[in-house]
């Protein structure tokens, strides 16, 4: 059961695809994402005067919820708990030795552990490892040309908030400019990953991240070409398609391991380890989904609304990839609620209700006074009870553990959220077009980051502190960026069916409605905000450490990547997929390829038929 190497469409949960690469984030909009349906901003005020009721036609659930309830694991035993001490001993050890040694190849280590998944279980040793490899000078540990290493360094410190500058980045530009082409792979790729962890003005990085996406890119090209892939040049399709600073940690961690065993230097004390850790968490994600899909079946909200989506399953999985610690487990499970009433009011702002209701709406969410449930619609009551009791009983958990009443903080979260929802529908009912600062000025608070990150607090710490309060209360820089580019890429993926049923214009068309520009412009130019904004993420994660707990400022990057990998192909969220692979998927597991490779070699295909 749940063998990571064995997977079985029964057996192992399917959020859509786990197992094969074919989803793909690029660091450029594909051509795909550009819809050609012609913006024009005033039918939807047509929409209005008659009065109707919007529709999304959102499918059901693709989830048995039988078949969620049956999950069980072997792995939650004390056979599995005993074994994985005794290999995290070793992994110990083997970690002990390597920073006595201090080479190199401690660098390797601890890269590998973080992308096998499990250095949560070796946080001490592994700073205290990082601690000695910043205090010795960089020459001391390895050889000038050495950009392999001399770039995981600068990777590692930069993830660990160490003080590190940009000089590996120097000293291969003056490199590539004695001899323009260079054949060593791994160097070139460890400086591309190296180069997300830039911060802004850190030109220099960028300019390497250019000359080595280029050359890797063709070094790619020309192996497929011969059919014969191994690791490294999957390694380097893998992190063309997406950087490692921009995955889903999780997520990353089950690809590197069901590759690492094709690696030459694999370990299998690294790999063994590995699997077990994975197996045991999943089988604790497993009992957090059977609790919050009984919830949501008990709360019966989407049946009875009978518009909104039911995306139990999903919701759930959201939380995994900003949670992925195992000990978050009632954290998942109380975010997967917030997430699932987030999903719903947003379908009552945007699909269902009337100007009128929605002020009524929101005016009830800012009195948080149950009295004001008699003065709703009746669809309207059923949901503002259900909101108001699931808070309040957060709230009652938290006074609970921490003695702390949380009431005016959750309370605000909400406020924030509906405040921001009713913004959008008043542009909505008036056939107005903001300009893309305006509309995003509202659009980060809208697509409801702010608000699940600021509930989140209380549940990823038990130290509360009031200066983190405080600056959580008028939003972080962090929370401001990370909730801007997962609004950004939510546009992209879902903006073309939220116009074509009737919505206020996104990003996208606030731009174009703007500047005049073409669709093509307007995703250049929210690419380069999105990057723009994850080099603030990167400065910005080591600066909020002074005041917020690690967990939380992580959980901030990892909504993005979440959001990155969800809204790659389109609306990964409201849509419901579950398919099984198809061709290109295919090809590009088996040879590794790049989605382009894949197409190019389907096209071939069809020309020889
Ligand atoms: C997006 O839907 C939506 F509902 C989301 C992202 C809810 C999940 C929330 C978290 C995982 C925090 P939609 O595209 O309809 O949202 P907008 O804001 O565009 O209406
Ligand atoms: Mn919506
Ligand atoms: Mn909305
Ligand atoms: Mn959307
Ligand atoms: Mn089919």
């Amino acid at each position: 059961r749940q063998k990571i190497l064995a997977p079985n469409r029964n057996e192992n949960l399917k959020f859509h695809i786990p197992l094969v690469a074919s989803r793909q984030i690029s660091t450029t909009i594909p051509a795909d994402k550009i819809s050609d349906i012609p913006y024009t901003p005033s039918p939807q005020s047509e929409v209005n005067k008659q009065n109707i009721r919007r529709s999304a036609n959102y499918q059901p659930n693709t989830w048995d919820l039988d078949f969620v309830q049956s999950l069980n694991s072997s792995y939650r035993g004390e056979f599995y708990r005993r074994q994985a001490e005794k290999l995290k001993g070793d992994i110990r050890s083997k970690l002990s030795d390597a920073a006595r040694d201090q080479s190199s190849s401690l660098l390797k280590l601890i890269d590998t552990i973080q992308r096998l998944g499990y250095d949560y279980h070796f946080e001490n040793e592994i700073k205290n490892a990082l601690d000695t490899v910043f205090s010795i000078e960089e020459a001391d540990f390895c050889e000038e040309k050495d950009w392999y290493t001399r770039a995981l360094r600068f990777r590692l410190l930069r993830q660990h908030g160490y003080e590190v500058s940009q000089d590996v980045f120097k000293d291969f530009k003056e490199e590539i400019k004695q001899s323009s082409i260079t054949n060593d792979v791994e160097g070139m790729l460890s400086l591309y990953e190296a180069s997300f962890y830039a911060f802004e003005r850190e030109d220099i990085s960028v300019e390497v991240q250019e000359y080595t996406r280029i050359n890797l890119a063709d070094i790619v090209q020309r192996r497929v070409n011969k059919n014969d892939p191994g690791f490294i040049f999957k390694q380097v399709s893998h992190a063309l398609e997406a950087p490692l600073n921009w995955r889903v940690p999780r997520l990353e961690a089950k690809w590197f391991i069901e590759n690492y065993k094709r690696m030459s230097d694999m370990e299998p004390l690294l790999l063994e380890f590995a699997i077990l850790d994975f197996n045991m968490v999943q089988a604790t994600y497993q009992e957090d989904l059977k609790y919050v899909s009984r919830w949501w079946r008990d709360l019966n909200l989407t049946q009875i609304l009978g518009f909104s989506r039911d995306r139990g399953v999903e919701d759930f999985f959201w939380t995994v990839g900003f949670y992925f610690n195992p000990k978050f487990s009632n954290c998942r499970r109380q975010i997967t609620k917030v997430i699932s009433f987030v999903t719903t009011i947003d379908d009552i702002y945007d699909v269902y209700g009337s100007l009128e209701e929605l002020k009524l709406f929101t005016k009830a969410v800012e009195r948080w006074d149950i009295n004001m449930v008699e003065e709703l619609p009746d669809y309207m009551k059923i949901c503002f009870l259900a909101l108001f009791n699931t808070t309040n009983e957060m709230a009652y958990e938290n006074m609970k553990l921490h003695g702390r009443n949380t009431i005016p903080y959750l309370h605000k979260a909400w406020v924030d959220l509906c405040k921001a929802y009713l913004v959008e529908a008043t542009w909505f009912y008036s056939g107005y077009t903001p300009t893309f600062e305006e509309y995003m000025s509202n659009a980060w608070v809208s697509i409801s980051g702010p608000t699940v990150q600021f509930i989140a607090y209380f549940l990823l710490t038990d130290e509360i502190t009031e200066d983190a309060l405080e600056s959580i209360w008028k939003h972080t820089d962090l929370m401001r960026w990370s909730s801007t580019i997962f609004r950004l890429v939510d546009d992209l993926g879902t903006s073309q069916d939220e116009l074509a049923r009737g919505d206020v214009p996104k990003a996208i068309q606030c731009y174009m409605h703007q500047t005049g520009a073409d669709e093509r412009a307007a995703c250049e130019h929210i690419n380069r905000c999105m990057n723009d904004n994850w080099k603030r993420m990167n400065k910005e994660r080591l600066t909020e450490r002074c005041i917020l707990p690690q967990a939380f400022i992580d959980s901030m990057s990892n909504m993005t990547r979440m959001a990155q990998y969800i809204y790659q192909h389109g609306d990964g969220y409201g849509v419901s997929r579950g398919d099984v692979p198809k061709a290109i998927q295919c090809y590009m597991h088996q040879t590794g390829a790049d989605e382009r490779a894949a197409c190019e070699h389907i096209n071939r295909c069809m020309n020889d038929n």
